[in-house]
């Protein structure tokens, strides 16, 4: 019913780090989901702990041990979930993806350091690669924190009712308008007047507007997929 997240890594320490704190840390504290950061070294077999060893056909950087890494894979791998490696050649994750990997019982995280991993193992156990940027991390732990933030909001109980998730950014295609609050003047800056009115049906509308012109604006791409979206669903064409 509830996620379990498995993350194995060489810094087990760098867990729950963030998660352990605001929203999801308190639904960790609440049950609503779980963490568990298995250390990969651990699963070593020689007396100096060895995880990783140069690459065949030479160049720079260490690679994983596939023996090493399969060992920590069969000893925490529930098998009710994906084996998600992260990586920069990874499916660059959006939120469509996100929502999917939130209907998982578990998600098996392996985080990489140094050059990467044994190419066999991701092989043999049918493992998923996930990016989170276009842009290169020193290891896969930051990029598993990321993914299990977007994944945990998502999760029942999580956000409470207040928010409905389809009101916010991506979740209806389109970036968040602005947002203000008191004093309603700031350094001669005044609200925008509509948000004073009272008028609830001309706020959702100014809303719309403001979203809708600062996607276009500011992510050409994300606009071509909303405009085509709201085209399909007026019928206009599949
Ligand atoms: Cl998933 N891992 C690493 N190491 N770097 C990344 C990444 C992942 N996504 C973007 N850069």
């Amino acid at each position: 019913m509830s996620l379990t997240a498995h993350v194995l890594t060489l810094f087990p320490e760098m867990f729950p780090g963030p998660l352990g704190v605001s929203l999801p840390g308190k639904a960790l504290n609440a049950g609503l989901w779980h963490l568990q950061a298995h250390d990969i070294r651990a699963f070593a077999t020689d007396r100096h702990r060895t995880v990783d060893d140069t690459p065949f056909g030479g160049g720079a950087g260490m690679v994983l041990r596939p023996d090493v890494l399969d060992a920590a894979i069969a000893a925490t791998w529930p098998g009710d979930g994906p084996l998600i490696y992260l990586t920069p050649r990874g499916r660059p994750l959006d939120q469509a993806h996100v929502r999917e990997l939130a209907t998982q019982p578990s998600l098996t995280l392996l985080c990489g350091r140094y050059e990467g991993v044994d190419e066999r193992v991701l092989e043999a156990r049918g493992v998923h690669e996930i990016s989170i940027g276009d842009y290169v991390l020193s290891g896969g732990e930051l990029a598993a924190l990321v993914l299990l933030d977007a994944v945990v909001r998502l999760l029942p109980g999580v956000l409470g009712t207040a928010r409905s998730l389809d009101e916010e950014s991506f979740e209806g295609g389109l970036l968040e308008y602005p947002h203000y609050t008191r004093p309603a003047v700031w350094q001669e800056r005044a609200v925008p007047e509509v948000l004073i009115s009272g008028h609830h049906q001309r706020v959702s509308d100014w809303r719309r507007a403001q979203a809708e012109a600062i996607t276009q604006k500011r992510r050409p791409d994300l606009w071509a997929r909303y405009t085509a979206r709201r085209a399909s669903l007026n019928g206009d064409c599949g």
